[in-house]
């Protein structure tokens, strides 16, 4: 029989199979007709660009099913508002989860060409500065992977993060411009373009129907153009969405309101409007307090809503009874926190409601997320300045304010020191907004990234709002993927584990438990320790390439990668290495293990002190690595541009990860999660998820130094570096190199403010404190990898019990105990 054409349309509009061609045919239309690439000279960018159109190109259908699937679904909606989402590289993680590794291999060899090879031209999209933007990634893959209903918001930035190079020993800064080349996985959604106002002031009117509404007039406009990204998720026909919106100018009109000769500015105003979504801020766990950056999270929150409220007034017209209830926003961090005043500002002056009815849906669907107690990270915008860029929303947080002071008033009648400390305005010369705690009075969740940090936020931070609301307060320990951090990067531990296990880990890690057994099985401890030599060559040599240093594949790779900051105490970390160098010049090797230490990350650029500690680093590196007596004993690298695929090779290879914070200054930590997961042993303090790794693990597979929390409060009230030092005679000599000058011969005084810190009775992180008791754990750790095979049963037990530490656990406890969300099953 024969078709008719409507059926056969119908066929062609649902089904790929019968638009798209084989994978080679399709690589090579992209590369003919999309690139204009007919004669292929070898140039892998075009094979790679070719391949993720054509990769896209297969995600296209199963994502428009997703989306109808959301739209025609009655199921709650969540919406991730984050201002960083650090993705990384998307090819591979595309084919792994489409299940398109073999086609593409195929579709490649008819140019020559290798996979690997090919993934390596993607740049990373480094939308986020560490931590808390990769867990933005990590949490939409794993919303992707349950089925969540649940939709990224961010910024398209034009820069991601600065990449960084070394010039004599310092870093420097270089702009990231990863979208030079296009992005080949984004969709630009015109349609869905909103206006984002600023400045202006506001009116009082009346109402046809009498009420009094107020009108932000007078405004500068600009508009937000989304940028569609797709989050395959794995093996199960679902692809979520992050939206990334770009700012452009309102319109090509306004040039009509210019004379001729103002045509070039009329155009220059365009840079003014784009300049919003120009670059990320590149401060990790600190504020910054520019203008431009509270733009960037107005745009970003106001371009959100807007979209959420279209697409619900699509579906509901004005009816916003229920909208509460079948949304949510969790707000990452206080960066979206205007959120709050903006969701009501929408409420009560485009659609009309009352304040009661516009507070109780929003506080009924907003969810913030606090990472980090540093008082230098909790974020305060000036009165002033939030009155001249954003006055509307300024009246609402002054309500907002005025309403729940008088609950507090009727709480604790007459407290004034309670009323002040709680106020949202930080009273003072200028005036503050504390963003902190308008999320916390807006939102119906408050959680901390790990149980310590929870823990520390209710009872220091937060005790007075936790006072007042217990039940809001909660936990959420944090958690990376596995498709990413160990299947996708340790291809070797992934095949084993695959027979030894089966595959069921992918998407569900807590079956590594499979693994303990393993343990005592001296033949698997031989195939595990082989796994991780072959890591070691790759990281071999990635760093050779990179840093023109070579490893010898015996020693341990001991690995400190992350943000350069002081609480995270790199500095320890190369007094450390100091005082082995000085060890191997005094003679003492007797029993020594050959040592490998790699240091990677970013020093925020105003950071001066972090800065000098990346300069430090790789002083010591010099002298370290061309002293003749070290030879193969030690060695020290700084890896240059530490970034999401940078760790993708690190962390296979490392065999000691440092997590060596002062107690009770990281949130939580995720690196550590993904080195144990990988079989790294940790050594480190009490602190962050540090703690439940090691509960998980085993205190005995367990490297721990150091003060805790409350020791760290105890020692600070009386605490003495200079006696600590003039005790320890191997402390005293490695502070003796230091300040000698042996690092900086040729500049002299140029770690003066390092030393001098370390020695200050003032010192915040606590170095000197936790120094010799980080030397006795490093020695620990040494002899424990002298037994080569007890070291392997203590790395197998590690990732064995890392299953915890999924981010799938982290969002099904948020879908459970936050968002209220059931899988959309597809
Ligand atoms: C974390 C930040 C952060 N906490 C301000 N806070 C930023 C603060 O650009 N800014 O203004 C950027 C980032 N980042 C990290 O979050 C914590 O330090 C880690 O301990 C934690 O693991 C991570 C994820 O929760």
């Amino acid at each position: 029989m024969t078709k008719t054409l409507d059926q056969k349309s119908q066929v062609t509009d649902a089904s790929s199979e019968s638009i798209l061609g084989p994978l080679p045919h399709e690589l090579r239309r992209h590369l003919y007709y999309t690139l204009g690439h007919h004669r292929p000279n070898g140039d892998p960018t075009y094979y790679y660009r070719a391949l993720a159109y054509a990769v896209r190109d297969r995600i296209s259908d199963q994502w428009q099913k997703t989306q109808d699937r959301f739209a025609a679904s009655d199921s709650r909606r969540v919406h991730y508002l984050s201002l960083e989402f650090l993705l990384g590289r998307s090819l591979n993680n595309a084919v792994q989860n489409l299940e398109l590794e073999q086609p593409v291999r195929e579709a490649l060899q008819q140019y020559g060409c290798h996979l690997e090879a090919i993934a390596e031209e993607e740049l990373d999209a480094g939308l986020g500065n560490g931590g808390l933007g990769r867990l933005a990634a990590c949490f939409l893959d794993s919303c992707a992977n349950l089925q969540l209903p649940v939709t990224g918001y961010g910024i398209r930035y034009e820069f991601g993060m600065f990449h960084q190079h070394i010039e004599n020993g310092r870093q420097v800064e270089d702009p990231d411009h990863w979208l030079r080349d296009g992005n080949p996985w984004e969709i630009e959604r015109r349609e869905s373009t909103r206006t984002i106002k600023m400045y202006g002031h506001t009116q009082r009117v009346m109402d046809q129907d009498g009420a009094m509404r107020v009108r932000w007039v007078a405004t500068n406009d600009l508009l937000a153009v989304p940028f569609d990204m797709p989050i395959p998720g794995y093996k199960n026909q679902t692809i979520n969405t992050l939206r990334l919106w770009k700012a452009n100018t309102t319109d090509i009109f306004d040039l009509e309101e210019f004379n001729a000769g103002s045509y070039p500015e009329a155009v220059a105003a365009k840079n003014t409007a784009e300049q919003i979504s120009m670059v990320l801020y590149p401060n990790d766990a600190s504020e910054n307090g520019k203008e431009l950056r509270l733009k960037q999270q107005y745009f970003l929150v106001s371009a959100s809503l807007q979209d959420v409220l279209a697409q619900w007034v699509k579906k509901h017209g004005e009816d916003f009874t229920d909208f509460g209830k079948q949304n949510c926003f969790q707000l990452n961090d206080t960066h979206p926190a205007s959120a709050v005043p903006e969701l009501m500002r929408l409420l009560l002056d485009e659609h009309k409601l009352d304040w009661d009815t516009a507070w109780k849906i929003t506080s009924e669907c907003m969810a913030y997320t606090n990472h980090t107690l540093l008082p230098e990270a909790l974020e305060r915008w000036s009165v002033s300045l939030f009155n001249r860029l954003l006055p509307r929303l300024l009246e609402i947080i002054y309500e907002i304010n005025e309403r729940f002071l008088a609950q507090v008033d009727e709480l604790y009648p007459g407290d004034v020191e309670l009323r002040k400390r709680l106020s949202l305005i930080e009273e003072g010369s200028e005036p503050h907004i504390r963003m902190a705690y308008l999320s916390i009075v807006g939102s119906f969740s408050v959680n901390g990234v790990a149980h310590l940090h929870t823990e520390l936020l209710k009872s220091g931070l937060f005790a007075d709002f936790y006072k007042i609301w217990p039940k809001k307060f909660n936990n959420k320990t944090n958690g990376v993927t596995q498709r990413r951090w160990l299947s996708h990067c340790n291809p070797p531990l992934r095949d084993l584990l695959n027979e030894t296990i089966g595959k069921g880990w992918e998407s569900d890690l807590e079956r590594m438990t499979a693994l303990v057994p393993y343990a005592d099985d001296a033949e698997f401890r031989k195939r595990w320790g082989e796994v991780k030599l072959t890591n070691k060559r790759r990281l071999v040599e990635y760093v050779k390439k990179h840093t023109a240093i070579e490893f010898p594949e015996a020693a341990m790779f001991d690995v400190q990668v992350k943000r350069i900051h002081e609480y995270k105490r790199q500095l320890l970390n190369v007094l450390h290495v100091i005082h082995l160098y000085n060890r191997i010049r005094r003679g003492d090797t007797e029993g020594m293990v050959p040592r490998c230490v790699l240091i990677g990350g970013k020093a925020a650029p105003g950071y001066h002190v972090a800065k000098l500690i990346v300069k430090l680093i790789n002083n010591v590196a010099a002298v370290v690595n061309s002293e003749p007596k070290t030879q193969d004993l030690l060695k020290l690298v700084f890896f240059p541009n530490y970034r999401v695929s940078a760790m993708e090779v690190i962390c296979p290879g490392t065999e000691l990860s440092e997590q060596i914070s002062t107690a009770g200054k990281e949130a939580s930590g995720t690196g550590n999660m993904k080195f144990m997961m990988n079989g790294a042993l940790t050594i480190g303090t009490l602190d962050g998820a540090n703690i439940e790794i090691r509960e998980k693990a085993g205190a005995e597979n367990f490297f721990l130094f150091g003060l805790d929390a409350a020791g760290v409060v105890k020692t600070k009230q009386n605490y003495n570096p200079n006696a600590i030092i003039a005790a320890d005679a191997e402390i005293r000599q490695v502070m003796e190199l230091l300040e000698g000058g042996h690092f900086n011969k040729t500049e002299p005084g140029i770690f003066d403010l390092l030393t001098s810190g370390l020695r200050n009775p003032q010192d915040q992180w606590l170095t000197i404190a936790d120094f010799r008791s980080y030397i006795d754990a490093q020695q620990v750790a040494a002899d424990t990898y002298a037994d080569q095979d007890k070291w392997n049963r203590m790395s197998i037990l590690n990732a064995a019990n890392s299953g915890w530490f999924s981010s799938d656990r982290t969002i099904k406890q948020y879908a459970q105990e936050i968002w209220g969300v059931e899988p959309l099953d597809s």
